[in-house]
């Protein structure tokens, strides 16, 4: 159930991402507000539709979506991506193209928290988020 997301979640662990934001194309300067950033994660659910909005002092990037269509996404990092949203065995699983490469987030909540795996070929980043009262 996609339900389970809903909330506000706030990033308390960051392991690897500076290769995952490398291994994507993210330049250096943008890499540096990346690993700084402490992002805010807003799930919302309404009639089949799911918005994601990623709040930090970086940056605010907001999608909505539904499951199974692709849609035209702008990164944080300003990819222009085609992106669908799957839901696979508890994960919300989230496959951006661009430029002939291929990325996977997938999130799931494991004991109450949001883990996020970013995937990019050879390269993984785990990110926690922690649900906020
Ligand atoms: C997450 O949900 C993963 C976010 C991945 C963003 C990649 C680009 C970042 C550029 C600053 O925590």
């Amino acid at each position: 159930m996609v339900e389970q997301f809903v909330g506000t979640w706030k990033l308390t662990a960051s392991d690897n991402f500076d290769e995952y934001m490398k291994a994507i194309g993210v330049g250096f300067a943008t890499r540096q507000m990346g690993n700084m950033a402490k992002p805010n994660l807003v799930f919302s659910v309404s009639d089949g539709v799911i918005s994601m909005k990623a709040q930090s002092t970086f940056k605010t990037t907001e999608i909505s979506f539904k499951l199974n269509e692709e849609f035209d996404e702008t990164t944080a990092d300003d990819r222009k991506t085609k992106t669908t949203f799957t839901f696979e065995n508890g994960k919300l699983v989230q496959k951006q193209t661009w430029d002939g490469k291929t990325t996977v987030l997938e999130r799931e909540i494991q004991d109450g928290k949001l883990i996020a795996k970013c995937t990019m070929d050879d390269v993984v980043a785990v990110r926690t988020y922690e649900k906020e009262a």
